[in-house]
């Protein structure tokens, strides 16, 4: 067998056991409770392995066959595979697999295609949008003119209409769809429309639900984007980084955007782990998976809704809810709080129109990802609405409530039958 040296546990805890022990009791952390960050996901111990190997020595500035340092015959052949498998799973006309993170492939989509001033039109972050969508503390509200849509007060889906209408008055020169808290599928055709008719670039960052899209399970918005650009860690499971795809016309500039003008070397480790995640994804597994995500999350929500928890929008067609909790009489945070108590990892979340200041919030966001993962279905998820109310309700934060002791009894439970990393 070739010995290769990356991911070597017991070189680590011999040097350095401080490091070693964070390690363990990280993977304990995650091992010992539900896990329903709706951004987050547990890859897999290959996507892992080729993290942590040499490939991170290596300075890779430049792009495949034109690099700015020598040595890079053995790195080119990642970012080739990982480029080509990016393409082939989005069916995509052109990939870049450098950005590394959301926010890094944004600012790339910012600096491919608009100039200090110029206006963008996307979805302001208490309706449910991001911060790199032109919120007053980033980057894209401070160097360019940021105007923001919302959603519908009844439905609390996005408002098609404000979106037309904003378009027309301020013509903006990029229009962006996505978000981090939408639970409903976009119609990428509308958003298409509204750009041709005001000459808009459209911009999608599916950064929550391109694993969506990879497992086939909800429409894909890459035949109606200029441009796409997500993270690689959410639903699509694989190493924490970013990527963008969009048409050949746009190849160039977005080249250009993420290197030289955005970022320097790239993390060869994590485009090779990359590669490795857009395979797994091509897989009927893969697939399963991803339908598994949303049906255990429309379950979830459906139960949560029938104990007085109201999902926004009345339900979910993705991985994550957003749920309402100003029927329960209890604030995000409190939520938040009460439920890690209980072992049940989920955030506070504004939801439209949330008279709550954005730290304290009156929603917390659940998202199935994770659970689907360590195999978790239907009935698992009753289990779990079932506990989300109950530690909402009536827990107060402190580990030594009776009833919080109970809930964690039960997780225990759940997560010893769906162990997440089996030993
Ligand atoms: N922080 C991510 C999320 O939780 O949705 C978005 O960047």
């Amino acid at each position: 067998m070739t010995t290769f040296y990356g991911s070597d546990y017991a070189a680590l805890e011999f040097f350095d056991p401080d490091i070693a022990g964070v390690l363990i009791s990280e993977l304990d952390r995650l091992r010992g409770g539900l896990q329903l960050i709706a951004s987050e996901n547990m890859s897999s111990p290959a996507v892992l392995t080729a993290l942590g190997s040499t490939l991170s020595n290596k300075y890779a500035e430049g792009y495949p066959g034109r690099r700015y340092y020598g040595g890079c015959s053995e790195v080119d052949k990642a970012e080739e595979i990982a480029i080509e498998r990016a393409k082939a799973l989005f069916g995509a006309d052109h990939a870049n697999v450098q950005p590394h993170s959301g926010a890094s492939a944004n600012q790339a989509v910012y600096g491919a295609f608009m100039q200090p001033g110029e206006t963008i039109l996307a979805m302001s972050l208490p309706m449910g949008g991001h911060l790199t969508h032109g919120a007053k503390v980033s980057f894209s509200s401070k160097w360019f003119n940021a105007v923001g849509y919302g959603v519908d007060k009844k439905t609390e889906d996005i408002d098609y209409d404000e979106v037309e209408r904003l378009a027309k008055e301020h013509k903006p020169k990029v229009i962006l769809a996505g978000g981090s808290a939408i639970p409903r599928l976009i119609d990428f055709e509308r958003f298409r429309a509204i750009a041709d008719e005001v000459g808009a670039i459209f911009w999608v960052d599916a950064a929550h639900f391109i694993g969506l899209v990879a497992g086939k399970a909800i429409p894909s918005p890459v035949p109606y984007a200029d441009v796409v650009s997500f993270t690689t860690h959410k639903v699509l499971r694989g190493p924490r980084s970013g990527a963008i795809v969009c048409k050949e016309e746009h190849a160039k500039a977005i080249d250009k955007a993420v290197f030289p003008m955005m970022q320097g070397g790239p993390q060869m480790h994590t485009i090779a782990a990359k590669a490795v995640n857009f395979k797994e994804c091509a897989t009927p597994e893969y697939q399963k998976y991803a339908k598994d995500v949303i049906a255990n999350s429309q379950r979830l929500a459906e139960g949560l809704a029938a104990k007085g928890i109201r999902p926004t929008t009345g339900g979910t067609d993705t991985h994550l809810s957003l749920l309402d909790l100003q029927g329960v009489g209890v604030t995000g945070a409190d939520a938040e709080l009460r439920c890690d108590a209980a072992g049940i990892t989920l955030n506070k979340n504004a939801i439209p129109f949330d008279p709550q200041k954005p730290n304290v919030a009156s929603g917390i966001r659940v998202g199935t990802p994770s659970v689907t993962t360590q195999g978790m279905g239907l009935e698992e998820m009753d289990v779990i609405a079932d506990v989300i109310h109950r530690a909402v309700t009536e827990t107060d934060g402190s580990a030594d409530n009776t009833v919080t002791k109970e809930i964690r009894e039960q997780v225990t439970d759940l997560v010893t039958r769906f162990p997440a990393y089996p030993r």
